[in-house]
């Protein structure tokens, strides 16, 4: 069921302290860590406590909840000093863009050039 942790989640397994990461910050509905995999001198993971598989089904299920990731996304990139260099948010949706964890994340990209459009 939507939101429901579910089994075979990496990211339900993050939130419930199973698997480590590095948690950067934390809210009442979401969790900041960083990507295991970093592309980016910054690349912190912003992700709902609730499982939803991608940013739009989050937004439509907890519009409010999807507000907070972009807030926390903001806030890490103001945490890590990025924001004046700019830095980029970024939701992969659906394998064929990229997303291999179906639990909806913002990447937060930033400390380096930053090309447009992205690969
Ligand atoms: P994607 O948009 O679904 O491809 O992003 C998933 C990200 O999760 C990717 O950047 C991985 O490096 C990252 N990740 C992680 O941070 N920790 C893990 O244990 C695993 C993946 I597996």
């Amino acid at each position: 069921m939507a939101g429901e942790p579910q089994a075979d989640c990496l990211f339900c397994k993050i939130v419930a302290g199973d698997v480590p990461a590095t948690v950067v910050r934390e809210s009442e509905t979401t969790v900041a860590f960083r990507d295991i995999n970093p592309q980016a001198p910054t690349h912190v993971l912003v992700i709902p406590r609730a499982h939803y598989p991608d940013a739009a089904s989050l937004a439509a299920a907890a519009p409010e909840v999807a507000a907070d990731v972009l807030r926390e996304a903001g806030a890490v990139a103001a945490d890590d000093k990025v924001e004046a260099g700019g830095y980029r948010i970024v939701f992969n949706t659906g394998s064929g863009a990229g997303q291999t964890v179906f639990h909806a994340h913002a990447h937060v990209l930033g400390g380096r050039g930053l090309n447009w459009p992205p690969g």
